[in-house]
């Protein structure tokens, strides 16, 4: 039977936990519109421990000036989209060993097939070439297993891309809780529908993404505004003239108006009433305008953050010590279950 709480101490509230790599210096709207917001949202509802995922950033080669300054600019842009340290649980994930010391555990109960069916492997390492994929690559899944049942969370916010990885994360803590007894709770994915998948501005038919043949379709929210707003007005529609939510047969218009319905609150039943008889370049120039009144206050705020370095650091320093209580606990009840002879100081 799954436990509900096992050995550590219950929070009052049920645990998120989710995190975001530092290998592009600027975060983008599918990050924003399909996790980030969602993890803002659930630091009302849950005890929320968010972290900027560095150990997972050196699966593909990194270069370590540019990986210290994206770390400390993702975590500055984490603050700028709305998580507050008073609410949360901020952190950088090489700052908690126990991450790694428990994603060699996992490593020693996932069969090897197992991790040859994940999906987002065989993309990345395809794009690379496989010869040059590494075993943290391939592992990585792992890793982030071990990330989630740290914290023995509840609810992961992600977006569909990340679905499989949570089915392995329930699998691998319902086979360690069978072989040595409750220890993990068993996490659920919490993927928001209408923003699970927003897709590329220029090929409506793949997400967007940071690796993305061409940055056209991509919108970085710290890029200039004039840059976004050039992009949403040149995003691909289709032939037809009609504003209507139809991700089948309109799918480049139905993207658009996902990112419109979710920026500015409206239903898209209203925005399709609202653009009824007009065209597409009315619909692009509103958003456009949405877009870039979302992300100049934006950039204002994570530049702000970086501009004060002292109090970033002291944020992610605090933020650490909570982790690494909740982290270490877990651990020890791991390494105990599974026979380790405890260290005598
Ligand atoms: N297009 C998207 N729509 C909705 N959610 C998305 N996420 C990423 N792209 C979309 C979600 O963002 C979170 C952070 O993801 P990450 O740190 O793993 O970043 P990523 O997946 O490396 O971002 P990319 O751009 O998708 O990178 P590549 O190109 O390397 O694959 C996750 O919750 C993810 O679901």
């Amino acid at each position: 039977m799954a436990p509900d709480r096992p050995p550590v101490a219950a929070p009052l509230r049920p645990r998120a936990l989710s995190g975001i790599q530092p290998t592009a210096g600027s975060f983008h709207l599918g990050n924003y519109l399909g996790a980030i917001r969602q993890y803002v949202a659930l630091q009302e509802t849950h005890d929320a421990f968010y972290m900027v995922v560095d150990l997972h950033a050196i699966t593909v080669p990194q270069d370590p000036a540019e990986l210290r300054a994206n770390t400390r600019l993702a975590a500055a842009q984490l603050l700028a989209a709305g998580l507050d340290p008073e609410r949360c649980t901020l952190f950088i994930q090489s700052h908690v060993p126990e991450h790694a010391q428990l994603g060699w555990v996992m490593n020693c109960l996932t069969g090897f097939g197992e991790a040859s069916r994940m999906t987002q492997f065989k993309d990345k390492s395809a794009k690379q070439g496989a010869d040059r994929a590494t075993v943290g690559l391939f592992t990585y899944p792992v890793l982030q297993v071990a990330d989630i049942l740290l914290y023995q969370a509840d609810a992961v916010p992600v977006g569909e891309d990340q679905r499989q990885h949570i089915e392995l994360t329930r699998d691998l803590a319902e086979r360690f809780n069978t072989r040595f007894g409750d220890t993990f709770t068993i996490p659920a994915p919490h993927i928001v529908k209408e923003v699970a998948k927003i897709y590329d501005l220029q090929d409506p038919a793949i997400k967007m993404s940071k690796s993305a043949s061409t940055p056209k379709g991509l919108i970085n929210l710290l890029d200039e505004p004039k840059t976004t707003a050039k992009k949403v007005k040149s995003a691909v529609t289709d032939t037809d003239t009609v504003i209507r939510f139809d991700p089948v047969d309109k799918p480049g218009v139905s993207n658009l108006l996902t990112i419109y319905s979710t920026l500015t609150g409206k239903a898209i039943a209203d925005l399709e009433k609202e653009y009824e008889g007009r065209m597409y370049g009315a619909l692009k120039t509103d958003l456009a305008e949405v877009m870039v009144e979302f992300v100049t206050p934006f950039r204002t705020r994570t530049q702000e953050y970086l501009d004060d370095p002292g109090t970033l650091d002291s944020i992610l320093a605090k933020g650490a010590e909570k982790a690494r209580a909740v982290a270490a606990e877990t651990l020890a009840t791991t390494f105990d279950r599974m026979g380790f002879l405890p260290a005598k100081h």
